[in-house]
């Protein structure tokens, strides 16, 4: 039997209770690709308000703002559609008809995780937006779908689709939209179908045109090396709570439904198309936009096809 001398079991004792006393806290710093005054936003820091609440002595979060960098910070609210330079695979995710819970069925989440991993260092955490809809809203009115003519502002999300029906493009951060419609510098832009009030583009738009396509996707997303340095106990703590950020995006459902009714209350006319020229519109948007993901991602883009679409 290994009897300790009392000096050196006085001194394990108090290098297990300092273990305790001193349970790790580690803080992150997170950066927002969105403006401060976006709903997202506001959502993202009533979860870290949170986070912060449970997760003392384990886990905190620290809100640095809106910056797309990498390196300096350890978490990233965004979408795939900023950091199309990272991978090109970033912005096939909007081209999901799956659901976030089904791909985390599916193999969907794990593929995506392997994917951000090799290509980006990057743990893909949750998926906070979704169930929702890009739209195109112009100041000038159209019957077909056709933007010949028009200047409309996009992001890579739209790019492929609004060329094919021979719109004249420019990428435009969403902080410069605003004064860009005013001085007629674009005569539209794409968006999804909320958080035009967000940033009062409902001031400068006249219509919306309908139906919608894609599905837009904003997500949290964490250096990797971080990730992995974190404790089991931090980690675990970061996944339940992201992971119950994902579970309420049923709440996009209906807040859609009350932006698309506060559009019209401002005025904002839907251009409708018939039946049959709506639903070409939507398979044109997807047959574009699935031969884009494979031209850009010839592996991982057949892929992700089968984990996200229907
Ligand atoms: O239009 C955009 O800026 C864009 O690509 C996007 C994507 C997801 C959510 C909001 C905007």
């Amino acid at each position: 039997m290994i009897r300790f001398a009392p000096r050196l079991a006085l001194a394990a004792a108090l290098a297990a209770i300092s273990g305790i006393a001193c349970a790790q806290e580690i803080t992150l710093r997170l950066v927002s690709a969105f403006p401060e005054n976006q709903f997202y936003v506001k959502r993202t820091l009533d979860w870290i308000a949170d986070v912060n609440k449970d997760g003392k002595g384990v886990l905190q979060i620290n809100f640095i703002g809106k910056a797309v960098q990498s390196g300096v910070v350890d978490l990233g609210f965004s979408t795939g559609a900023f950091y199309t330079n990272v991978m090109p695979e970033s912005d096939i995710l909007k081209l999901a008809e799956t659901s976030a819970a089904e791909q985390r069925r599916n193999g969907g989440f794990d593929l995506i995780n392997k994917i951000w991993a090799e290509k980006g260092n990057m743990r893909y955490l949750a998926k906070v937006v979704e169930f929702t809809p890009f739209h195109i809203y112009l100041n000038k009115k159209i019957d077909k779908p056709d933007l010949t003519g028009l200047k409309i502002r996009i992001t890579p999300v739209y790019r492929e689709f609004f060329q094919s029906m021979n719109a004249q493009v420019m990428t435009t951060a969403p902080g410069e939209v605003y004064t860009a419609l005013e001085r007629g510098v674009i005569d539209g832009y794409g968006w999804p179908i909320h958080a035009l009030f967000d940033l009062n583009w409902q001031e400068k738009t006249k219509y919306r045109v309908d139906p919608g396509f894609y599905n837009a996707e904003v997500a949290l997303i964490m250096n990797l090396d971080k990730y992995k340095s974190l404790t089991p106990a931090q980690r675990d703590y970061l996944e339940r709570k992201a992971q119950a950020y994902e579970a309420q995006n049923d709440f996009w459902k209906s807040y859609n439904q009350q932006e698309a009714k506060r559009q019209a209350e401002v005025g904002i006319q839907v251009i409708a198309f018939d039946a049959a020229t709506s639903k070409a519109f939507v398979e044109k948007s997807k047959e574009i936009g699935w031969a884009n993901a494979i031209k850009a991602s010839p592996v991982y883009g057949p892929q992700l096809q089968k984990v996200l679409a229907k």
